[in-house]
């Protein structure tokens, strides 16, 4: 039976399978044929997720192909370009980035947060029987493997066990008011020297600012001008995200569920999940897990550190994402942020992309306040993890009818439900789908 306030299942699960198979370009998924018209690296992992229950063969290609594109270190990279596209059709395109895997993949040269292990889980769970008869677990068991050990040594940069991002498009949240103060530090790349392709597809007033895309123009052609070498690069950005690490550990816990069904010791994955787990705790503060600046400069004398950990006063939803993690001590506390004046759970549309109390709230403006469809389905899965059945099923029903109302919009306003960025976006029909066929 459908909820009451939810669109009617059947024409939903049509106009999100519609998205999917118009998106599709034969081996992948853009996440918008306008706005972002290549592979993106979490994009396809969410999008595998609703796939499976359209054509759970085309969902591991999906990931099959982004894995495709790994490189010899281990990094999947957060975009694989399309030869079929116009070179000049997304800023930064492949002549910025200068990355090539295996002599022929062009790529970006930064990551994105690791949710492809519970993805290709999840893929597998649909059709075991498909999934054993292509080899697909055993396949991608060793590219996981090596992802995560990237991750978990040359990312390792604050030493404590968890992973830095080195640029604000590697939390998937690229204009988060958490990484405003760390920003402010670096001096953006001349405007002239770069023409964006963003705005031609979307209005300015939801997309980050000029000053903004100067900044990550910097951030990216250093790492690029210093081979994408970890060790020689002299990060001027280094945040350990709680939203990143949390998603690597519900993907430790993931692998050893895949080690198992290959027949392999799934301990290490479950040692590293602890291991991660643990030094997340100490991002947590007030009731909700905050980024941890790594080139925050000492304090002057007779200043008060900002926090005697490093951690970002800013709040966002990806403090809450850990959530997702189980056993999670903190648990409790996040349950009640999340339900408070800071985030509204069950008060707004899904869940704000920052604190609605914050002096940087947007409704309208990408990750510094509008509701995302990716994050709402994390955190349903956080809820239901911590037997939250009535508020996560309030959670699946706003998703879907904003979902159905909004032709699968990228975002939304969290008071008025407003569509923002682009439409008929991947990951949001392939998530809808997938609240849809019961998971
Ligand atoms: C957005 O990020 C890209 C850069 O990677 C962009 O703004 O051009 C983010 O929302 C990110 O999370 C997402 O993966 C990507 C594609 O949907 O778009």
């Amino acid at each position: 039976m459908t909820a009451p306030g939810t669109p009617e299942a059947p024409s939903l699960r049509q106009a999100a399978e519609r998205v999917l198979l118009g998106n599709w370009t034969g081996h992948s998924t853009v996440p918008s044929h306008s706005l972002y018209p290549h592979q993106w690296s979490w994009d396809s992992a969410f999008i595998a997720i609703g796939l499976r229950h359209l054509s759970p063969r085309r969902a591991q290609v999906e990931l099959e192909s982004l894995f495709g594109s790994q490189w010899p270190d281990g990094r999947i990279p957060h975009i694989s370009f399309s030869p079929a596209v116009a070179r000049d059709a997304y800023f930064p395109g492949p002549d910025f980035w200068q990355a090539k895997t295996h002599g022929s993949v062009e790529t970006s040269g930064i990551v994105q947060p690791p949710v492809h292990a519970l993805a290709v889980w999840l893929t597998h769970q649909a059709d075991a029987r498909e999934s054993a008869r292509r080899g697909f677990l055993a396949r991608c068991y060793p590219k996981l493997v090596a992802w995560h050990r990237y991750l978990r040594t040359c990312r390792d940069l604050g030493g404590r066990g968890l992973v830095a991002i080195v640029h604000p498009w590697e939390s998937g949240m690229d204009n988060s008011p958490a990484w405003d103060d760390a920003l402010a530090r670096i001096t953006p790349a001349p405007l002239d020297s770069f023409t964006r392709r963003d705005t031609d597809h979307a209005s300015t007033d939801d997309r980050p600012t000029d000053l903004d895309y100067g900044r990550y123009v910097q951030l990216a052609a250093t790492y690029r001008d210093h081979g994408y070498d970890d060790a020689r690069t002299p990060f001027g950005f280094a945040l350990e995200d709680p939203c990143f690490n949390a998603l690597l550990i519900a993907s430790e816990h993931a692998l050893a569920a895949i080690a198992q069904a290959l027949g392999l010791d799934p301990d290490r994955h479950l040692v590293a999940a602890e291991q991660l787990t643990s030094a997340l705790a100490t991002l947590f503060t007030e009731g909700l897990f905050h980024a941890r600046d790594l080139r925050l400069p000492p304090p002057q004398a007779g200043e008060v550190a900002a926090t005697s950990a490093g951690l970002v006063p800013a709040g966002s939803v990806a403090g809450l994402v850990p959530l997702l993690v189980p056993g999670l001590l903190q648990a409790g506390e996040l349950l009640e942020t999340a339900a408070g004046p800071r985030f509204r759970l069950g008060g707004v549309r899904m869940v704000p992309s920052y604190d609605l109390t914050g002096p940087a709230f947007e409704a309208g403006r990408y990750w510094r306040g509008p509701s995302w469809f990716n994050t709402a389905w994390l955190i349903h899965r956080g809820l239901r993890e911590h037997g939250r059945t009535a508020e996560a099923d309030a959670l699946r029903n706003d998703l879907l009818a904003l979902a159905a109302g909004t032709d699968f919009a990228e975002y939304v306003d969290p008071y008025t439900g407003e569509p923002r960025g682009a439409r008929t976006f991947s990951w949001t029909a392939a998530l809808a789908l997938d609240l849809l066929s019961g998971s």
